[in-house]
């Protein structure tokens, strides 16, 4: 790794003293960490009074570094970026990178002027498009004409929007001034190991000074330069994140010193994702057996790393091709035909009225979530329950249950209503049947929550989920959904207390591998 005087003299434009930067940091308490309380929270629900305005400025509307921007407002990526440098054992080369990425093909690579023409398309159809994320189906930063290429133009054409790119560190300290130089604001490192000897696990090799270099000598490069680029980027004043792949039996227990590691670097956020490996992604970890994390593994390791720095856990595993709020994908509507077909109009005034009602909706939905949380003050239990809850954005209970392709789960206690995860599940509807197989998997999904909101379902799957012990409740369709679950939990307290019902501590959700992506 480069010494501090190295580092030092290398010329970044700094925008604050980086110690002004990580006092800032190191002053926001931690998301998820307060529930409803209202102290800081960025992967749960930061609140404009709990960080500092340059930082909130950064992350008010970006739906990956703010669980609450997340239900309001949308990204896009652009698929510009195909080459990569290393080899990761979770990759296959024909599938998106799953640095920032779920498997799966990307529909189609794009010339950096495609991908500036499909910007503008998207940001004029889906005004709460706030953000322009560059995250493969390779490494950014192994493409870096293509990549800036695109900032460039978008910059020039788009500057309301923010620019975000994710990368797996090799190039990353060669980049750190083109980075600054672009006002790319945020960027994503995945780091998932700090000690070589683990790391040899997960990178058979990397392409280094034009050799390429396998083992534990690979490891040892990726690791400085991974962590060498993070100490670049905060001292530079860009907002960094770590994604990290949780491997059960590889890096699972090790994660806890990753997240130690990267926080004393100044990361603003840490996103430990569940490893997808399946035999068909023909992955070297799908294809040895290598399983994924469940739910509850995944949702204990964010939990112990919770006191030390803020974790996000609303992550989707998007594609590199992805387009829309996170959990929905309107990639489809925008291929390159359909694009050039659209009549693309820029207007960044009626953007910023959109976004400005938006903001205004928000801070409603803030409003109400501090009022019914007044109503919990007093309160002392140590009960704790979980909520699926069906929800297509805005931050509100607006989804049929039969509509839903994932359930957003919110922990309740007397501390409020915490964003913990969501839950990826078949559809229940299909084509105006009730598929019985599917409600079976949506059962055993959510099966560790006491009960599910929705804003509409049927006869037929209301009685199954009651008969399995999970209550279905639609009395708060189109509510915020915040506000609903800590008046549905006082509730439940209530008649805890007067005995009309019994506490009974769930049990796990069956959450198979491969079955369902994140807790
Ligand atoms: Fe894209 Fe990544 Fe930027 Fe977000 S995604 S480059 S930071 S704009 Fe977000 Fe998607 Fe998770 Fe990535 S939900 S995979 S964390
Ligand atoms: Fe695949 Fe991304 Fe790893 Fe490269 S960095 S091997 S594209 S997961």
């Amino acid at each position: 790794m480069a010494s501090h005087s190295e580092l030092n003299s290398i010329a970044v434009e700094v925008a604050k003293p980086p110690e002004a930067i990580m006092q800032e940091i190191a002053e926001h308490k931690g998301c998820g960490t307060s529930g409803g309380s209202g102290k800081a929270s960025c992967g749960s629900a930061a609140g404009q009074g709990d960080l500092s305005p340059e930082i909130w400025e950064k992350v008010k509307n970006h739906p990956c570094y703010s669980e609450e921007a997340h239900h309001h407002y949308a990204r896009m990526h652009v698929a510009v970026a195909p080459a990569c440098n290393i080899q990761c054992n979770y990759c296959n080369r024909k599938y998106d990178c799953a640095n920032e990425s779920r498997p799966g093909v990307v529909s189609e690579k794009l010339t950096p002027e495609q991908a500036a023409k499909k910007v503008l398309a998207v940001a004029s159809t889906i005004p709460q498009m706030t953000v322009l994320g560059i995250a493969g189906p390779g490494d950014p930063l192994a493409n870096p004409e293509k990549t800036f290429k695109t900032f460039e133009l978008i910059s020039q054409t788009a500057p309301d929007i923010k620019l975000c790119l994710s990368t797996n560190g090799l190039a990353l300290p060669d980049h750190v001034e083109t980075i600054k130089k672009f006002n790319v604001d945020h960027v994503t490192i995945t780091i998932n190991m700090v000690d070589p000897e683990i790391g040899q696990h997960i990178y058979p090799w990397i392409f280094w000074e034009h050799k390429r270099i396998t083992g534990i000598e690979a490891a040892r490069i990726i690791t400085e330069r991974q962590l060498l680029g993070l100490e670049m980027l905060t001292a530079a004043g860009v907002l960094c994140k770590v994604n990290s792949v949780m491997i059960p039996g590889v890096n699972d227990k090790h994660l806890v010193e990753v997240n130690r590691a990267v926080k004393s670097r100044g990361a603003f956020l840490h996103n430990i994702m569940p490893l997808i490996s399946a035999p068909e992604h023909g992955t070297v970890f799908g294809l040895n057996g290598q399983r994924g994390p469940t739910a509850q593994e995944l949702k204990a390791l964010q939990d112990s790393c919770e006191g030390e720095m803020n974790m996000m856990r609303h992550c989707r595993q998007c594609r590199a091709d992805a387009v829309g709020l996170l959990g929905e994908d309107r990639s489809a509507e925008f291929t390159t035909e359909k694009i050039m077909e659209m009549d693309v109009k820029y207007d960044s005034a009626s953007r910023q009225a959109y976004q400005i009602k938006v903001e205004q909706e928000r801070q409603e939905k803030v409003a109400a979530k501090q009022e019914e949380l007044a109503e919990l003050a007093g309160e002392h239990s140590d009960i704790k329950v979980l909520v699926a809850v069906a929800t297509k954005g805005s931050g509100r209970i607006n989804e049929h249950f039969g509509h839903a392709k994932e359930f957003q789960i919110y922990e309740l206690s007397t501390a409020g209503a915490k964003f913990v995860g969501h839950r990826r599940v078949d559809l229940y509807c299909q084509g105006g049947f009730g598929e019985e197989d599917s409600l079976d998997t949506i059962i055993r999904a959510i099966n560790d929550c006491t009960a599910v909101f929705v804003a509409k379902i049927g006869g037929c799957p209301k009685d199954t989920l009651k008969a399995a012990g999970i209550e279905p409740v639609d009395s708060y369709a189109h509510e915020f959904i915040e506000q609903s679950a800590i008046q549905y939990f006082k509730a439940y307290l209530d008649k805890v207390k007067s005995g009309e019902i019994v506490h009974v501590e769930r049990g796990d959700a069956d959450i198979r591998q491969g079955a369902f992506v994140a807790a």
